[in-house]
């Protein structure tokens, strides 16, 4: 019942599998973000600080009221949400005004940013497949050799990078790409020491982990990663978009639209959800995901990811051990062509998104803010938002999103990336030809 009938699934899919809308469609609310804003106090807490601490005995600021972030209309109105604050909360705004700072330009489509012990950056270029050191002056190091060769077609190429939690002993860096391999590609997990220097290079790659099975599609790669302080990471895959590839979303013996648990070596923590089922990848954590291109943990260290949806359907998901996130059974959205993709938003034994988008921010990159620069942005969730070209942040309180706020609309850049830096600075990453490294401080 809560599945299309299979021809109008195929006659849906072969159209408006493409995504990263651009430019944003005039409904979308592009137009709108200078008009119809909040005045300057509409629906923000008035208090010291706007945001509530967890700590016990700190006061709660009343919840944020209001209107929501001006946008478009949604393009699937019959779909409402689960419960009211699961999409279009009140808009929010920053008090602390804010300085951005060009950091480096000249870098075609960054895609990922990691941080050194030193400050300086590790910057992953996504097509060219080139990893570059950048210092907090600006300065680009040469591509650091000995990585592999990567697919570098649309959503494919260098993805993301992150510095290994034991870097200071074994200079460990591990990094996400789309993998050519025979009879198409993947998405691959490698890492390598890096050897630093004037040329720098990488030695004693492995890939630890690889999605399978391998297809033919340059679309929805996943590849986000994220390490948890018990030594795990955590590794996202999207289910490559075309219909092969979108029906394994819900099967456990394919790594398509999944979240992957895999230890630093690639092997299994044996306290993985699906190892005893047979048949089973053994690395899944949760299932029924699209594209995942967001993952980052909270204060409590868990996991949280957006997944880039069809047109509507942008989800945030707070995923958990063996649980069913519902692609491409449930959704919130449709097809790019307004062809219908689910009866129903809801179904038994599938989890709801924490929040959706309708229309879409196109989400890439994500962090949860727990610096002491912005005292404000606490335990809030900053995503980039490409066809948004903002910087969304959206404030939470006991797991339920309660407001929202597009940041530096003003730039008119599509953000990929955003990450904390090690002094409480965002540093984020432009998606452009001639991309940036932007720092984010108090003015
Ligand atoms: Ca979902």
């Amino acid at each position: 019942m809560r599945l299309l009938s299979i021809p109008l699934i195929v006659a849906t899919l072969l159209v408006g599998c493409r995504e990263d809308p651009e430019p944003t469609p005039p409904d979308s609310g592009a137009s709108l973000q200078d008009s119809g804003v909040p005045p300057q106090d509409s629906g923000v807490p008035e208090g010291d600080s706007g945001v509530p601490e967890d700590d016990a005995g700190v006061p709660e600021d009343p919840l944020p009221s209001g209107p929501p972030v001006p946008q478009g209309p949604p393009n699937v109105p019959e779909f409402k949400p689960a419960f009211p604050e699961q999409t279009r909360v009140p808009a929010i705004q920053t008090k602390t005004a804010l300085q951005v700072t060009e950091i480096a330009s000249g870098i075609r489509n960054p895609w990922g940013i990691a941080f050194l012990p030193d400050q300086r950056m590790l910057v992953t270029e996504k097509p060219t497949g080139s990893l570059y050191i950048v210092t907090q002056q600006g300065a680009k190091s040469p591509a650091v050799s000995g990585l592999p060769a990567v697919d570098g077609r649309d959503q494919g190429g260098l993805l993301d990078v992150e510095v290994g939690p034991d870097y200071a002993q074994s200079g460990l860096i591990y990094w996400t790409y789309s993998e050519p391999r025979q009879g198409g590609n993947g998405l691959a997990v490698a890492r390598a020491r890096l050897v630093d220097g004037a040329q720098p290079r990488v030695e004693n790659v492995q890939v630890i982990f690889r999605m399978m099975p391998t297809l033919e599609s340059t679309l929805h790669s996943g590849g986000r990663m994220v390490f948890t302080p018990d030594g795990k990471l955590f590794v996202t895959l999207g289910e490559r978009s075309i219909l092969a590839g979108r029906v394994q979303a819900q099967d456990v013996k394919s790594h398509f639209g999944k979240v992957v648990r895999i230890n630093p070596d690639g092997s299994v923590p044996q306290d993985n959800p699906y190892l005893n089922t047979p048949g089973a990848k053994p690395e899944i954590w949760s299932i029924g995901h699209r594209n995942v291109l967001s993952a980052a943990l909270d204060s409590q260290n868990r996991l949280w990811t957006v997944e880039m949806g069809p047109k509507g359907g942008d989800e945030v998901n707070r995923p958990e051990a063996g649980k069913d996130y519902g692609w491409p059974t449930i959704g919130y959205g449709e097809e790019y062509s307004g062809a219908p993709i689910h009866q129903s938003p809801q179904a038994p034994g599938m989890e709801q998104p924490v929040y959706y988008w309708d229309p879409v921010i196109a989400p890439s990159g994500m962090t949860i803010y727990s610096g002491t620069l912005f005292p404000e942005w606490r335990n809030n969730l900053f995503i980039g938002g490409l066809a948004a070209k903002a910087l969304v942040r959206l404030m939470v309180r006991n797991d339920r999103v309660v407001g929202e706020e597009h940041l530096l609309k003003n730039l008119d850049s599509r953000i990929r990336d955003v990450v904390q830096g090690p002094e409480g600075a965002l540093y984020l990453l432009t998606d452009a030809t001639n991309g940036k490294v932007l720092k984010v401080t108090p003015r």
